[in-house]
């Protein structure tokens, strides 16, 4: 058993039974003509954490954790696009249009690829998902399941959306997860520190939270 310095208090987890779920490091969130500039972003927030997820990733696979990644995307017939996700916001581009990295949060096109610093290996899994939550309409859970996965470390983008959203489902289903603050991001910079006080407030009531270097001690010990 691990021990991490966390807060609101000690973070423990078992490394055979602990995944890495990287959250949405898309092009289309993180690079320029994406999904994310689309809606009127300042995309260099979220590419300020790259190097830290990168790392993060690195010390997963020495670690020898189960890794996955999510990515936000839609199939090319927008089948899975409810129209009050397609409507929502008054963007210049809509998931599905055609935008200089393909159609916005298309499975399949450039864009909704992660971003090159943070390619999964072939034996890590991916799960695409439709939604905010990386457990709605996915088989993630079951994944997790079969795998013996008990606690979770999070990382991605973004903090108050997918993050949170994925966070508060793992913990409805029994995860015990721990946020890495470095190795995560909003276009709302408050919004993030939002996040983390209502993760960690009433004792853990969604989780924890710490830095990678913490993580890193943790395993070193
Ligand atoms: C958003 C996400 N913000 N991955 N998606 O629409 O957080």
């Amino acid at each position: 058993m691990k021990t991490v310095s966390a807060q609101p208090f000690e973070f423990h987890f078992e490394p055979k039974h602990t995944a890495l779920l990287m959250i949405d490091m898309q092009r289309d969130f993180i690079e320029h003509g994406g999904f994310g500039e689309s809606l009127g972003n300042d995309v260099r927030y979220l590419q300020s954490i790259v190097p830290t997820a990168q790392a993060l990733l690195q010390w997963a696979r020495e670690v020898g954790i189960t890794v996955v990644h999510t990515k936000e995307c839609h199939r090319p017939d927008l089948s899975d696009l409810p129209p009050a996700k397609k409507n929502r916001g008054n963007p210049s581009l809509r998931i599905g249009d055609p935008g200089p990295m393909g159609r916005l949060l298309i499975d399949g096109e450039p864009g909704s690829d992660f971003i090159e610093a943070l390619q999964p290996m072939p034996q890590e899994l991916v799960i695409a998902k439709p939604g905010k939550g990386a457990f709605y309409n996915t088989g993630l859970h079951e994944q997790l399941v079969q795998r013996g996965i008990t606690s979770l470390i999070v990382a991605g983008v973004t903090t108050e959306v997918c993050v949170q959203t994925s966070m508060r489902e793992a913990n409805d289903r029994g995860y015990e997860c721990l946020l890495i603050t470095d190795a995560t991001a909003s276009y709302f910079p408050h919004f993030k520190q939002a996040t983390i006080e209502m993760i960690v407030a009433q004792g853990a009531i969604v989780g924890w939270v710490a830095e990678l270097a913490a993580l890193r001690e943790s395993a070193e010990a």
